[in-house]
């Protein structure tokens, strides 16, 4: 304990500039935490950021994802570039303890001095997440590191938060992940920048594949068609390809003058979101300590008709006036 308090705002800033390890440690787990020295780092070093390339990779839980990843880091390393992962998945092998009874050899990339993997903590709220994955790609990203992976579980909407800073999106499917298929053609899913299918050892794995396609053909109007990638993550069968596609997307995105485009849009997305999940958590503490709120909400009594009483909530948590300027 002694030790962890060694860093000063000072000292926390340059240890994460020069990319030290106890530092890249330390200061994700406060931002984590919510602690305040956290938010000063960040605001410190953000100036230095944005050379950083995030990678963001969703999928439904089980297809590959972390599997994926690992085989990425490994063929990104051979490209001798450095490398950060940040798993929002609760099921992650990136955490220590489900290290040794997976047949992947992580460990190799722990030991890495050029990558650094991250666990994020699935306690707390979706949003509270995104908070934190924020703020530790941005560590990252002044750490130095040329590639950023961010693993997210996702079926649908609720990922977004999270997956919404990243420059490139990966979707990865599996043959079985009909779920998905549905969730893109119904356009409750985005459509990801690229998509890996990954276990094409599946005998399933073509039909899958056709599926996708014949989704994906339902959309002739973007100039950017995602590319499909079958891939066997366990061999590291199709990585170097899949990396290309991600490759060829970032590529796109920069001849086009898109990153900065998608950058500004992600980060006013992000503010956003974290800024309307800070409301909401002042909401509900507000409720919860105030027993004349908690009145309003018991509307059933047939004396407070909703609407007034959403006004008088909003009035008095948010001193907000109503949408026609009346005060409640
Ligand atoms: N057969 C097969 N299994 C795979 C492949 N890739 C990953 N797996 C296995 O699928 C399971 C889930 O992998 P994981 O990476 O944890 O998935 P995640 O939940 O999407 O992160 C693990 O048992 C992996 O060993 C693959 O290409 N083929
Ligand atoms: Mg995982």
């Amino acid at each position: 304990m002694a030790a962890r308090r060694d860093f000063t705002r000072e000292s926390l800033a340059a240890g994460v500039r020069a990319g030290d390890r106890r530092a890249l440690a330390r200061a994700i787990t406060l931002v984590e935490n919510r602690e305040p020295l956290a938010y000063e780092v960040v605001r410190d070093l953000y100036p230095e950021t944005g050379g950083a390339y995030a990678i963001g990779v969703t999928g439904p839980p089980g297809v590959g994802k972390s599997t994926l990843i690992s085989a990425l880091v490994r063929h990104v390393r051979s490209l001798d570039r450095s490398v950060g992962v940040i798993s929002v998945d609760p099921s992650s092998p990136f955490s220590q303890g489900a290290l040794l009874g997976d047949r992947i050899r992580l460990a190799d990339h722990f030991l890495d001095p050029e990558v650094f993997i991250r666990s994020m903590g699935s306690r707390g709220h979706l949003g509270g997440l995104a908070e934190a994955t924020l703020q530790a790609l941005l560590v990252l990203d002044a750490a130095g590191k040329e590639l950023v992976f961010l693993e997210t579980v996702g079926t649908g909407q609720g990922e977004v938060e999270v997956i919404g800073i990243a420059d490139t999106v990966v979707l990865v499917l599996m043959p079985g992940s009909g779920d998905s298929i549905q969730a893109l053609k119904a356009g409750i899913m985005e459509i990801p920048d690229v998509i890996a299918i990954n276990k094409s050892d599946h005998p399933a794995a073509k039909t899958m594949l056709n599926e996708v396609r014949s989704v994906l053909a339902l959309d002739t109007e973007s100039d950017w068609q995602p590319p499909i990638v079958l891939t066997e993550a366990m061999r590291g069968e199709n990585v170097p390809e899949l990396w290309e596609k991600i490759e060829e997307h970032r590529a796109h995105l920069e001849s086009e003058g898109l990153l900065e485009q998608r950058r500004r849009e992600n980060l006013a997305g992000e503010v956003f979101a974290v800024a309307s999940s800070r409301a909401r958590d002042h909401l509900q503490r507000a409720v919860a300590d105030d027993p004349e709120l908690r009145r309003l909400l018991e509307v059933q009594s047939r004396k407070l008709d909703p609407l007034t009483a959403v006004r008088e909530i909003m009035e008095k948590v948010f001193n907000l006036e109503d949408e026609d300027g009346t005060r409640a």
